[in-house]
C-alpha cells in the first residue's frame, strides 16, 4: 500500500518498501506481521542469521528469561494457541524454538534479509524517502523506517589492557560460540555479575575445575523458583489468555503484577516481615515489582527491603568473607535500583570451595595476560577461559551505532553525545517517519518486553494508518515536544531512588556516557495513554 507516497507530490519512483524494519526480534516481528496484514510492503533487515533478536545472539551457558510464561510472549492467538513451554522461566534454547514456531505460524522469514547489518540511514526531504545502507553495500529506500534493534545491541567490553593476548577462550556473552565452551577440568573466570554474569556463573562453576568471579557490584539477586509446566496446565489456562494479555497491558510493568498498595511503615514490623516473606516465597520479581509502593521513593523504606534480602541471602553463604562481598550488610545501592537477577543456586554455587570471588571495586582488574588476570594488588589469577559478562552500551547504543543521520546530515551519535532526546520514546526530531521501539525514553527497562513492544507497535501502526487516511506524508516531533518529554522522563526519575545507582538505566555503566535516566518511569499503562493522547491531534508533531 504505497498510495500515501503519491501524496507527497513528488514524481520520483516509489520507495522499495513502505516500511523497512531493522531487527527480527519481538518488535520487528510484531510490526512486520501487523503492517503486512494491513497490506503494507515491509521488509526486515537483520544482522544475525535467524529470528529472535537478543535470544538469537545470547548463547552463553544458562541464558534464560526472567519473566514467567505466558507474560513473555506475543499475544497473537495463532502463535500462543499452538505453543507449549516446558518451564515457567524458559531457557534461551527454548526461546529460539519459540521463534521457529512463530515463523511456522506467521511465515516471518520470507520477509527478512538475514546477515544484513544496517550501517547508515537518512531521510531525504525532497523525495520523502529513507535511504538505508547496509554493510553489504546495498541501498534500500522506504517510506517509513522502523528501528527495532532492542536495548542491548551494542556490546560493552571494558578497555582492559592485554585482552587480545589471552591464550585461552575469551568471549563476551553476546558473541558466544554456537558450539559452546567446554570448561570441564578448566580454570575459568567470569567478569561481571549482572543478569548475564549470574547465569554464566551458575553453569560454569558446576563443571569447571575452579572458578573466579570478578565482582564490582553485588547482584541483589532474587530467588527465581523455577518449575516445570505441562501442556495440560497451559491448555487449561489458554481460554483466559486473551483477557490476560489485555490485562498485561494495563499494568505498570506489563507484567500482570502490580505494586502493593501499602507503604512499608503502614505495617507493623511483624506484618512487614510476613509480607516480605510471602513475596519472597512466591519467587520471581514479586519482591521487586509488587513490593511496598514506597520502596523506590523512600530510602528508609527501601532499606527494610534490602535488609530482608541481606538476611535471607547471608544465611545461605557459609564462608564469612564471601558473605560480606556478595551480600554486604550495607547496601551497595538502594535495593532494586539496579536490575536484580533471578537466581537459581547462584549463592550456593559461589559458596563452594573451588569458587573464588574477587571484589574488583577494591582490587581492580589491571591486566589480562596470556594466562590469566592481574589485579591492582598484584594478585594473579591463572585462567584457561574467560567470560566477559560486562553488558551493553544499553538503550541508546543500539540506535547510535547504526549510522543514523538527521535530515541535516548530523549523526545521531553526535546529537546524543551529551544526552538523548526523543518524543514519547517513539520518534525523533530531524528524522521524519522514523519510529523506534523498546528503546530510549519508553518504559523499556521497566516493562516486560513483549508488552512494551506491542503497545508501541500498535501506536506506530495506528499512526501510519492515520497518516494515510488523512493524506499526511510525513511526521516528526517538534523541538518543544521533545524537551517536554525529556523533562517528564527526568522528573519522574528524580522522584525515585533510581538516580542513586550507577546502572545501565542511567547510562552509568559506560565510562564517559552522559548520566541521565533513559527510561520512562511512569508505567506502561500511563505511557500508553500519553502516546494515544498525542495521536488524537498529532500533539507535539509537525505533519506535512
Ligand atoms: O549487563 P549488566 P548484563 N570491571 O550491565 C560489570 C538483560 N538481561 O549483560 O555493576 C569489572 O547488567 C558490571 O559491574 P557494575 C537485563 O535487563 C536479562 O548482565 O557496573 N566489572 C556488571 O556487574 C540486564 O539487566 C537476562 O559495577 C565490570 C556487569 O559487568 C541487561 O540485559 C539475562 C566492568 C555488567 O552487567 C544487561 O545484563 C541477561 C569493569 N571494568 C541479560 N565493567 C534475563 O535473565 C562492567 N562490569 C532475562
Amino acid at each position: 500500500m504505497t498510495e500515501s507516497v503519491s501524496n507527497s507530490n513528488n514524481t520520483s519512483p516509489k520507495p522499495d518498501f513502505d516500511c523497512l524494519i531493522v531487527g527480527a526480534g519481538f518488535s520487528g516481528i510484531y510490526l512486520l506481521e501487523r503492517l503486512r496484514e494491513l497490506g503494507y510492503g515491509c521488509r526486515i533487515f537483520e544482522a544475525g542469521v535467524d529470528l529472535g533478536g537478543v535470544w538469537h545472539w545470547n548463547r552463553y551457558p544458562g541464558a534464560r528469561v526472567d519473566s514467567p510464561i505466558p507474560v513473555y510472549e506475543l499475544s497473537f492467538e495463532r502463535v500462543w494457541k499452538e505453543w507449549t513451554w516446558s518451564e515457567t522461566y524458559p531457557s534461551a534454547d527454548e526461546l529460539r524454538s519459540y521463534f521457529n514456531h512463530v515463523d511456522n505460524m506467521l511465515h516471518i522469514k520470507k520477509d527478512v534479509d538475514f546477515n544484513k547489518r544496517v550501517i547508515g540511514a537518512q531521510y531525504n526531504v525532497h523525495d520523502c524517502k529513507w535511504y538505508i545502507t547496509a554493510e553489504d553495500g546495498s541501498t534500500t529506500t522506504s517510506r517509513f523506517f522502523l528501528v527495532c534493534a532492542g536495548f542491548a545491541a551494542k556490546t560493552f567490553i571494558p578497555d582492559f589492557k592485554g585482552l587480545d593476548v589471552f591464550k585461552g577462550e575469551i568471549h563476551h556473552s553476546s558473541a558466544w560460540p554456537e558450539q559452546g565452551v567446554d570448561v570441564k577440568g578448566k580454570r575459568v573466570g567470569i567478569i561481571g555479575t549482572g543478569s548475564t554474569g549470574v547465569q554464566i556463573t551458575q553453569e560454569w562453576a558446576k563443571s569447571a575445575k575452579s572458578t573466579v568471579v570478578f565482582q564490582r557490584t553485588p547482584n541483589v539477586a532474587l530467588p527465581m523458583r523455577q518449575s516445570s509446566v505441562t501442556a495440560e496446565e497451559q491448555n487449561n489456562k489458554k481460554p483466559g489468555y486473551p483477557e490476560f494479555f489485555d490485562r498485561r497491558q494495563q499494568t505498570y510493568g506489563g507484567q500482570a503484577m502490580e505494586r502493593w498498595h501499602k507503604k512499608v511503615f503502614d505495617d507493623t514490623a511483624q506484618d512487614r516481615e510476613a509480607f516480605f516473606e510471602r513475596r519472597w516465597e512466591q519467587g520471581g520479581f514479586g519482591f521487586w515489582i509488587s513490593n511496598y509502593r514506597d520502596i523506590f521513593t523512600d530510602l528508609k523504606a527501601n532499606r527494610e527491603a534490602y535488609d530482608f534480602w541481606a538476611r535471607k541471602t547471608r544465611a545461605r553463604i557459609h564462608n564469612p568473607a564471601k558473605r560480606d562481598i556478595l551480600a554486604p550488610v550495607e547496601p551497595p545501592h538502594p535495593f532494586g535500583t539496579k536490575r536484580p537477577s533471578l537466581e537459581q543456586d547462584y549463592f550456593d554455587v559461589l559458596d563452594r570451595s573451588n569458587v573464588q570471588i574477587v571484589n574488583v571495586k577494591q582490587d581492580k582488574i589491571v591486566e589480562v595476560t596470556a594466562d590469566g588476570i592481574i589485579t591492582a594488588s598484584g594478585s594473579f589469577f591463572p585462567l584457561d577461559a574467560i567470560a566477559l559478562a560486562t553488558g551493553y552500551d544499553a538503550v541508546t547504543g543500539s540506535m547510535t551505532n547504526m549510522g543514523l543521520r538527521s535530515v541535516d546530515g548530523v549523526s545521531l551519535a553526535e546529537e546524543w553525545k551529551n544526552g538523548a532526546s526523543t518524543y514519547l520514546g517513539l520518534a525523533r526530531r530531524g528524522y521524519p517517519n522514523m519510529f523506534f521501539t523498546y528503546s530510549v525514553h519508553a518504559p523499556t527497562a521497566f516493562s516486560n518486553g513483549p508488552s512494551c513492544i506491542e503497545a508501541q507497535g500498535n501506536w506506530i501502526v495506528d499512526a501510519i494508518l492515520k497518516m494515510d487516511a488523512t493524506g499526511i506524508v510525513s511526521i516528526e516531533p517538534t523541538a518543544e515536544a521533545e524537551r517536554e518529554w525529556k523533562d517528564k522522563v527526568t522528573t519522574l526519575s528524580d522522584r525515585t531512588l533510581f538516580p542513586l545507582a550507577d546502572s545501565w538505566y542511567m547510562g552509568g555503566n559506560i565510562p564517559g556516557k552522559p548520566r541521565e535516566q533513559l527510561n520512562y518511569l511512569g508505567g506502561l499503562n500511563v505511557y500508553e495513554q500519553e502516546c494515544r493522547k498525542a495521536l488524537e491531534n498529532w500533539d507535539g508533531f509537525i505533519t506535512s
